[in-house]
């Protein structure tokens, strides 16, 4: 690298199954960012790009059957975009990038979830040329129902809400996986609690990314 590069953005994700909180962490994340006079670049998956977000909406909303490989290829696909339009030169250019799901998502959901297999997903990535990793994942967990009462106050589910709950044990186990391989990027929060106390806790895994910029 030459010495006038920008020094290299963090990769932030935040991950877990629905009702968790993601979103409610993300505005958080976003404002001690801020706080910190951080760039970032907040975004999201499936979607994140113009294409993205068209896919996101055929993945999520297409009306009639659609083959979980078809699922996972469409996830994949938006994913390609955003590393290649949005999250690389983001973090090429020296800004952050806060992302609610990667790649994982896909490991949980289509991997264990649909049961495609966590090492043919993740297998499709590399050959997708999709090898970045996030710095820090916080990962937030809390039991299936729980999270999935939580969600059900929004209204209508969409293709994926509907599914069973074994279904989402299943993505859960994988995710909860995808922590104990990789400590020392994933950090699992306990997503059940207030949410003061999950903000604490997330602030305690991010701050020390903060103070190192
Ligand atoms: N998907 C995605 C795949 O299958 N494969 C992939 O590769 C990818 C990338 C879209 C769907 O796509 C699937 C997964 C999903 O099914 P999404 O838009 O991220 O992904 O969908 P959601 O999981 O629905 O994400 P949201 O961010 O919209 O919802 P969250 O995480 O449920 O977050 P939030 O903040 O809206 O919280 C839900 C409710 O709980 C409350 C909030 O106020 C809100 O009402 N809440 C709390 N209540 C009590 N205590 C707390 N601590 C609370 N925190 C939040």
């Amino acid at each position: 690298m030459d010495s006038n590069s920008p020094i290299r953005g963090k990769f932030i994700t935040l991950e877990g199954l629905e009702g968790v909180g993601k979103t409610t962490n993300r505005t958080f994340v976003e404002s001690l960012l801020n706080e910190h006079n951080i760039e970032f670049v907040g975004t999201r998956e499936p979607g994140g790009t113009e294409l993205g977000e068209s896919l996101r909406n055929l993945v999520l909303h297409a009306a009639g059957q659609m083959q979980n490989e078809t699922e996972l290829l469409l996830m994949a696909a938006s994913r390609v975009e955003h590393v290649g339009q949005v999250i690389e030169p983001a973090l090429a250019s020296g800004r952050w990038v806060l992302c609610d799901r990667f790649l994982d998502a896909s490991i949980a959901y289509q991997g264990a979830g649909r049961q495609l297999g966590v090492s043919r997903v993740a297998e499709l990535h590399k050959m997708m040329g999709v090898t970045i990793k996030p710095d820090l994942t916080l990962l937030l967990d809390m039991p299936v129902e729980a999270g999935l009462a939580r969600m059900a106050a929004r209204g209508k589910p969409d293709r994926i809400e509907s599914e069973a709950l074994e279904f989402f044990e299943r993505a859960r186990a994988a995710y909860l996986q995808r922590a104990a391989d990789d400590p020392d990027r994933v950090v699992i929060i306990d997503a059940s609690r207030s949410v003061e106390a999950v903000q604490a806790s997330v602030k305690s895994a991010l701050m020390p990314f903060v103070n190192a910029a």
